[in-house]
């Protein structure tokens, strides 16, 4: 039940695609079962180096700069065939009307425009979204935190399955990503602007109809999806994705000085980062909660992250404070882009590395 997939044509993608209106309500708990999947996708290659007891701890350089490349030329020719089309039926075309949120968020075309502390990630806006120029949106929030495209596509390639869960959409980078190699995406987030933007993006990405927009609150939302008897009808969630808030852009106060002379930053020469401040919750509680809806986790986390505190992940689980033989790893894979580490992202159950068969 709810094995990765490797997803056949657009035409069967989109057969079965979500049809109903898409809800802004959390209310929206009952979901439906899941068709049953089969067929596990190849497992993305990648070079490990195995920590003793519970750790892999993964590298993955995912692009280059010549591959961004070549990946902006066909971008750019694809984008001028869309505004053509688009100057007919404005910007998200033709049904999509109601979904354009142009003016909740600002699309800055040029650095002027855009306010001092934001300027560093508006020189990345086409890394974001590589259709940025096309009207994609991001809120402040969404401009420090959004995960850059090529990222978002490696994660998702690894994470196919029936239904993801994403449990901070945010601006919708993931989301999109997910709509390409999942059959169904569930996108929540406490903003309604910002998912109303993560929509827009979607829809200028052609994917917003494979993406059930939820306005909630993750914590309450798991909560209700997991006080319902395991016999009702509601939909089996195969994956959930976190990439939650990690306390702002400074998360990483002190690495700068690692990072000005483009050298890999060295753990040592920074804080570490405590999984304590993530929010809403403490990491280790929210990845606890959501470990009750399925094994096979993705954890986003700042590349300065303790890596003790991600292998206690799975040891922490018991209760009874007794030590166990953990057998299950997790994988921790490197999010490189070009010459600078961007972020680590953790996959646990059957999305590691040699566990698939915990994917259930
Ligand atoms: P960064 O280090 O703040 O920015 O974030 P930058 O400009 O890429 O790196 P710098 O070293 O040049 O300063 C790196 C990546 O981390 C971003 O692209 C996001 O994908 C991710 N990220 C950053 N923040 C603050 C968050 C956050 O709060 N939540 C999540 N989920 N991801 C974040």
């Amino acid at each position: 039940m709810g094995k990765r997939k490797n997803l056949g044509g657009l035409a069967r993608f989109v057969q079965e695609a979500f049809k109903a209106e898409p809800s802004s309500s959390s209310a929206q708990l009952a979901l439906e079962t899941n068709p049953n999947e089969s067929a596990a996708a190849a497992a993305a290659v990648i070079e490990q180096v195995t920590l003793e007891p519970v750790l892999v701890a993964g590298t993955s350089r995912i692009a280059s700069h010549s591959e961004e490349e070549e990946l902006g030329e066909q971008k750019q020719q694809q984008s001028a065939k869309r505004q053509a089309k688009k100057r007919k039926v404005g910007l998200l075309g033709a049904g999509y009307e109601k979904y354009d949120a142009t003016g909740l968020a600002p699309h800055y075309t040029h650095i002027k425009q855009v306010p001092e502390k934001l300027r560093k990630y508006f020189s990345q806006r086409n890394r974001y979204f590589s259709l940025y120029a096309e009207g994609c949106l991001l809120d402040e929030e969404g401009w420090y935190s959004v995960t850059p495209e090529l990222i978002a596509d490696q994660i998702a390639d690894r994470c196919r399955c029936g239904t993801v869960l994403d449990a901070f959409c945010g601006v919708g980078g993931n989301a999109i990503a997910f709509a390409k190699t999942c059959e169904r995406v569930i996108a929540l987030d406490t903003s309604p602007v910002r998912l109303a933007i993560a929509r827009h993006n979607a829809v200028i990405y052609e994917v917003a109809d494979r993406i059930e927009f939820i306005l909630a609150d993750y914590i309450s939302f798991a909560q209700a999806y997991l006080s319902q008897p395991s016999s009702s009808q509601h939909r089996k969630i195969d994956v959930v994705f976190l990439s939650p808030p990690w306390g702002g852009p400074e998360y990483l106060s002190g690495l700068e000085s690692a990072t000005a002379d483009k050298t890999p930053p060295d753990s040592s020469e920074h804080p570490e980062y405590s999984l304590s401040s993530i929010q809403p919750i403490h990491g280790t509680e929210l990845f606890k909660l959501s470990r009750r809806i399925t094994p096979n986790i993705a954890y986003y986390l700042p590349r300065n992250t303790n890596i003790k505190e991600i292998s206690d992940l799975l040891t922490t689980e018991h209760a009874d404070g007794e030590q166990h033989d953990v057998t299950e790893r997790v994988e921790i894979e490197e999010e490189w882009m070009g010459s600078k580490l961007k972020a680590l992202t953790c996959y646990f159950g059957g999305l590691a590395g040699g566990q698939e068969h915990l994917f259930e």
